[in-house]
């Protein structure tokens, strides 16, 4: 395929309530779509929708939007406009030169390989070797300020029928609420924690605290560059360590395998430059034992659907983030969003991601549109 245009819709979307992580609060989603025109060979014109998972600001990862925009423009969409036969497989071999930028890369790629499906009439799903049509719901839940309100909103999600609670924790916010919600809930509750790289080595006595709640894990709880830490952690810890933020790649999940500083992987494809690296390190992962589950970014309809998909690989044994879209959103930009029912989520089947943009919404939830000059 030849690249003939893309195009970023940076999008301003309110958020249903506050999303507080370790890092901070997030009262509405930025983000941009990237939208890109191929030419097919046989001369045949197909668009394709990829979503950046960046923040605005740089506080999760390296990366944020504007810089992710940035990248783009300069950088990413001129190597891949100089290349007359470009396809989603070779899209990271065209960008290999430029260093890092994962989420920027992975947003460019969804975008050739969502066109390169549609011109194909196959799905992501049947494309990547799903095996599975619906997989389980999990939910992320901000953190909360008190133990009492933790056990309300957490019960407002059980009640809807979420497969698995993931509460955000940071020092001050941890034990206590996870002791209310086992207290309200009882032990059986698929339960895990995200601390967001909020703690250091020197807090394992205090996170040892955590072991006696029986949580199927604990995601990230040191630095995004600390690996051999969390190495030293899980020796510390009976819960299950769980990487996020250090897995930016599949040399980084090897080094974490490796290494035995994760047990589990929580595979985000924006993170670690797209849906083919993501499912690189879901085969590593499987073949060493290492259970995985897919990741959110507070995805639009694009992402989610696209998440949904990579989710029903068969070593994701582990309910991933992709909860119903209004978990986060009262109106989405795609017209048939992501729902959770009986706590599963249904895998899209249509060509491509399987989910076709809402025009008047997205163009609602616009804040800016960037034609970009090939
Ligand atoms: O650490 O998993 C995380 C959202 C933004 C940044 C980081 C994280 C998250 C979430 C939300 O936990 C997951 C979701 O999209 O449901
Ligand atoms: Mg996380």
């Amino acid at each position: 395929m030849k690249l003939r245009a893309i195009r970023l819709h940076h999008l301003e979307m309110p958020l249903v309530a506050p999303f507080t992580t370790s890092f901070g609060t997030q009262t509405v989603k930025h983000c941009f779509l990237v939208e890109a025109q191929l030419e097919t060979a046989s001369g045949e014109l197909v668009t394709g929708w990829g979503e950046n998972v960046a923040l605005d600001r740089p506080i999760y990862s390296p990366e944020y939007l504007d810089g992710a925009a940035d990248v783009i423009e300069r950088w990413l969409a001129p190597l891949l406009a100089a290349v007359d036969d470009l396809t989603a497989e070779t899209v990271a071999h065209h960008l290999r030169r430029i260093v890092g930028h994962q989420m920027a890369k992975a947003s460019v790629e969804m975008a050739v390989l969502d066109a390169q499906l549609r011109a194909e009439g196959r799905s992501l799903a049947s494309y990547l070797g799903a095996v599975r049509t619906t997989v389980p719901s999990g939910v992320s839940v901000g953190i909360q300020d008190s133990g009492d309100e933790t056990v309300r909103v957490i019960g407002g999600y059980i009640e809807q029928g979420y497969a698995r609670i993931k509460l955000k924790i940071r020092p001050g916010a941890d034990v206590a609420h996870v002791a209310a919600v086992r207290r309200a809930f009882g032990d059986d509750l698929p339960f895990q924690v995200d601390a967001n790289a909020a703690y250091t080595l020197v807090d394992a006595a205090h996170l040892r605290q955590l072991d006696e709640f029986g949580l199927l894990l604990i995601e990230q709880p040191l630095g995004e560059a600390d690996i051999r830490q969390h190495a030293e952690l899980a020796r510390l810890l009976h819960t299950p360590i769980c990487l996020d933020e250090s897995v930016v790649s599949a040399e980084a999940a090897a080094d974490a395998i490796a290494l035995r500083a994760a047990a589990v992987i929580n595979i985000k494809p924006g993170r670690v430059g797209g849906y083919l690296e993501a499912r690189r390190i879901h085969d590593l992962a499987r073949a060493h034992g290492i259970a995985v589950w897919c990741g959110g970014m507070l995805e639009t309809g694009i992402g989610r659907a696209a998440n949904a998909a990579l989710a029903a690989l068969p070593g994701f044994t582990l309910p991933g983030d992709i909860s119903g879209s209004d978990r986060f959103y009262a109106e989405d930009i795609v017209t048939e969003p992501i729902r959770m029912h009986d706590g599963v989520v249904d895998v899209p089947t249509g060509a491509g991601f399987g989910v076709e943009i809402d025009p008047e919404r997205l163009e609602r939830f616009r804040t800016r549109l960037v034609e970009i000059a090939l």
